[in-house]
């Protein structure tokens, strides 16, 4: 496992789409690195690999003047090639395992899960889970179905791991989750193609401090 434990509390998905490319991407996580984003994902399920690997390199220069870590989605080998500070995986994708195996002890890795089930494969080398979509969400079209509050809250009290909650997240509605346990929120939308990303990534960042994530 990693020995630096890393801030979930803010944790931004970028999508390629909603970002407007890959400047818009970079652009966007600066602006959210800024103005309390605590960690950056690059996710883009549908990209070549050259293009990820120089997104990558452009993503790590953003955020480091701001301290914030870079995950890589999936590509353990993207994140190997730019000295990422982590990668996450899907249950579709390489297993945790295999992942922590290629990563090395120090850098960061999370997982996804949405059910029980799922939570209870988690094996030893995780750092931390996604769990989600907590609310229902138009940004990942083959999602499960949203969980709703009380099934995170179980989740949560399942394990010892730190989760961070995704899906439908907004400054709006993300307290009940830190009520619930969450160690952060995961937002893509909520940051990603709004007409003012820092004002966006602020107006989350406040509401964090008004209810902390409890450690
Ligand atoms: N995984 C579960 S839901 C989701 C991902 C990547 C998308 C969340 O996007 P949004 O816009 O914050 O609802
Ligand atoms: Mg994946």
């Amino acid at each position: 496992m990693s020995p630096n434990p890393i801030d979930l509390s803010l944790y931004l998905v970028l999508d390629p789409d909603l970002c407007g490319g890959p400047e818009g991407m970079v652009r966007t996580a600066r602006l959210a690195a800024a103005n309390g984003a605590t960690v950056v994902q690059l996710r883009a399920p549908d990209w070549k690999k050259r293009q990820w690997l120089e997104t990558a390199v452009a993503l790590k220069a953003a955020l480091a003047p701001f301290g914030v870590p870079l995950i890589i989605n999936d590509q353990v080998d993207v994140a190997l090639a730019v000295d990422a500070d982590g990668v996450h995986v899907g249950q579709d994708d390489l297993p945790p395992a295999e992942a922590r195996r290629l990563i090395g002890p120090r850098r960061i890795l999370g997982l996804s899960v949405s059910s029980a089930a799922e939570l209870a494969g988690v094996p030893d080398g995780v750092d931390y889970l996604g769990a989600g979509p907590v609310y229902p969400t138009g940004t990942k079209p083959d999602a499960a179905p949203a969980s709703g509050v009380d099934s995170f809250a179980g989740l949560v009290a399942a394990t010892a791991l730190p989760v961070v909650a995704i899906g439908g997240i907004h400054a709006g509605n993300c307290a009940p989750l830190f009520a619930a346990g969450a160690r952060g929120v995961a937002v893509v939308s909520a940051i990603c193609g709004q007409p003012d990303p820092a004002r966006a990534t602020l107006a989350l960042r406040r509401k964090i401090e008004e209810f902390p994530p409890s450690c």
